[in-house]
């Protein structure tokens, strides 16, 4: 096992492209959640990936480990509650206007998600466990499940990679700070947007660990390198962060220099966004290499 994952993965019922939500008559079913989608991006670019998480004994629930084994992802550790339902996400998709999401997740078999239902078996192996801020956000047991993962992760001597995923539909900025922001101490790499930092009050220069960001004009930078966004029509915006960050970690977890990672990683979210669907555009390892060549030849 390469890689461990853990966050809520939710049924997503997306509205047919370009149409408000509240108008919405035809949706499609599918999976949505931060950690899932980085944990797709890599098992689809080759990667072995174990996902974490609490899902309802419900249909929903079922969908969602349905899909996220069709993707080639070990869930064999995810935790089905028998009482608590499954989270769902209704959203739809534009361009260009804001994405309405709505979450229907309070109380959630994955909201439970608890410190002791982790244990070292787990992680045993993994040389990266990834998470977000969406997790600690969820509840206070789960933010102790995040603490405990990567006190795991550490004995077990993976990496730790960190996105913040700040959705303020998840609470206030403050609790974001007070909840969130302490944990990007503990990451060897954190992913964070620009305005996230902010938000947080985080200097990424006082951050131990190796820092990627992502700016508000589109590009990344890890130091002193920069990566531009590939120009791309956008069909969905949604999605994009978690392709970013299953591209730059597929480039780390393949030994490549960090200028080679932000570019895999900025083809890889450029793929997604081309299509409508948190995960439908993530490429596996030969179409990532045409669109990396396409991409070139294109900027030559
Ligand atoms: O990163 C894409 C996510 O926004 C989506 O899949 C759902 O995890 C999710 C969230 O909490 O918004």
């Amino acid at each position: 096992m390469s890689v461990v994952v853990c966050g809520e993965a939710m049924l997503l019922m997306l509205a047919e492209p370009g149409i408000p939500l509240e108008r919405a008559i035809a949706f499609r079913r599918s999976v949505a959640g931060a950690e899932s989608n980085v944990a797709a991006g890599l098992a689809r670019l080759g990667h072995e990936v174990r996902w974490l998480g609490r899902l309802g004994a419900d249909p929903a629930g079922k969908a969602v480990l349905a899909m996220l084994r069709a993707e080639g992802i070990d869930t064999r550790h995810a935790v089905i509650d028998p009482y608590a339902p499954t989270g769902l996400l209704l959203r739809d998709s534009h361009p260009s206007r804001a994405i309405d999401v709505q979450y229907y997740r309070a109380g959630s078999a994955a909201s439970l998600l608890g410190p002791d239902e982790l244990t070292a078996g787990m992680v045993s192996g993994a040389r990266l466990v990834h998470v977000t801020g969406i997790t600690p956000m969820l509840s206070g047991s789960a933010r102790e499940a995040t603490l405990r993962l990567l006190e795991l992760a550490r004995e077990a001597g993976a990496l730790v990679s960190f996105d913040p995923n700040i959705r303020l539909k998840l609470g206030p900025p403050e609790r974001w700070r007070e909840r969130v922001a302490p944990l990007l101490d503990r990451a060897d790499v954190v992913l964070a947007g620009e305005d996230e930092l902010d938000l947080l009050g985080v200097d990424p220069d006082k951050l131990p660990g190796l820092v990627v960001v992502k700016h508000r004009d589109k590009s990344a930078s890890c130091g002193e390198l920069r990566q531009e966004a590939y120009p791309v029509p956008v069909a969905d915006p949604v999605g994009a962060g978690d392709a970013f960050a299953a591209g730059f970690l597929s480039g780390m977890l393949r030994g490549r220099p960090y200028d080679v990672c932000l570019r895999e990683a900025a083809a890889v979210a450029a793929l997604v966004v081309q299509c409508p669907n948190d995960t439908d555009g993530l490429p596996d390892r030969a179409g990532l290499d045409r669109a990396l060549a396409a991409f070139t030849e294109a900027g030559e």
